[in-house]
């Protein structure tokens, strides 16, 4: 019993220049079912990041589906932005909105974590045309990404490059070294992306090397700070439409989000890092997702 039909879902595109209410309403429906698709590729693998996912699922689909400057038929355009997913235990809802946007095959999320399949456990950019960077080991995506926003001012070129960190993943050292360097280089055509849920692996980024005062420790380090609520997605269409959000630094978004959110029993609880949700779990989260059930 599946609920959309595998295979098909989601294929749902990107949206440009368009009314903004009409902008909001295509990214938060795809979001919706960006999530469906990924739980059930979650569950069919029975492997996944279910919490950090669903963390994500908006801000991934916002910048895919609209901010970015991307076209899923040239991948290739030295031009295009770059996205860096640095938290890459959730390479399953990347996969997923991948698909979504048109930029992989949907068919090819049946097999996340086959032998074989293209899809690892964490993004490979050999294996994955979209993937920019392979992740996985936290700490190396800000870094990645500086080199690549440092290489587009050498090039003098438009192009933009995203990260996406986690929040637990800041402790890293990595991360501050590569802050340090993007501040002192005034790189404004870099954007980071951390996904604030204040849950890491097994506790909260507070009881195991709280990060506070965030906002004034990125500033510090030459940043431009900007803080919105991950899961509004109106407000990261705004967020994301007006970087660099100063004309000298690198910006900063601290976006404030729920690990396992919107489902009801993942959301805030740290035990949803990596479980996979058993088949009366699963049915009660694609229930409150507003899944279709097909047939019984
Ligand atoms: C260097 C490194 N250490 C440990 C891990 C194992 N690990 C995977 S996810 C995770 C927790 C990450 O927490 P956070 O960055 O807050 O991610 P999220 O809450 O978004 O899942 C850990 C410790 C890893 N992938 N890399
Ligand atoms: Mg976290």
């Amino acid at each position: 019993m599946l609920y959309p039909p595998q295979g098909a879902e989601p294929w749902i595109g990107r949206i440009g220049d368009a009314p903004r209410e009409e902008v909001v309403a295509f990214l938060e429906d795809a979001a919706r079912r960006i999530r469906i698709r990924d739980l059930q590729l979650v569950k069919t693998a029975k492997a996944g990041h279910i919490g950090g996912e669903m963390s994500i699922a908006d801000i991934l689909t916002t910048l895919l589906l609209h901010t970015m400057n991307l076209d899923p038929t040239n991948l290739d355009d030295p031009e295009r932005d770059r996205l860096v997913v640095s938290k890459g235990h959730v390479a399953a809802i990347l996969y997923t909105t991948l698909a979504a946007g048109g930029f992989i095959n949907p068919d090819e999320l049946d097999t996340f974590l086959q032998n074989e399949s293209m899809l690892n456990g964490h993004p490979a950019r050999t294996k994955v045309k979209a993937v920019e960077a392979n992740t996985g080991p936290l700490g190396h995506g800000l870094p990645i990404a500086t080199g690549m926003a440092l290489g587009a001012k050498i090039d003098d070129s438009s192009r933009r490059t995203f990260v996406v960190l986690g929040d637990g993943e800041l402790q890293e050292g990595s991360n501050w070294e590569a802050m340090m360097f993007a501040g002192n280089q005034g790189l404004t055509n870099l954007v980071a992306i951390v996904d604030r849920n204040r849950l890491q692996q097994g506790a909260t980024t507070k009881a195991t090397n709280s990060l506070e005062p965030l906002p004034e420790k990125l500033r510090a380090f030459g940043w431009e700070v900007v803080e919105v609520d991950g899961h509004d997605v109106g407000a990261l269409v705004d967020t994301f439409a007006a970087v660099p959000a100063t004309s000298a630094k690198p910006t900063f978004v601290i976006a404030h989000t729920h690990k396992g959110h919107p489902i009801s029993y993942m959301r805030d609880n740290v035990a949803w890092h990596h479980r996979v949700p058993n088949d009366s779990e699963l049915e009660q989260a694609l229930a409150e997702l507003g899944a279709v059930k097909e047939d019984a």
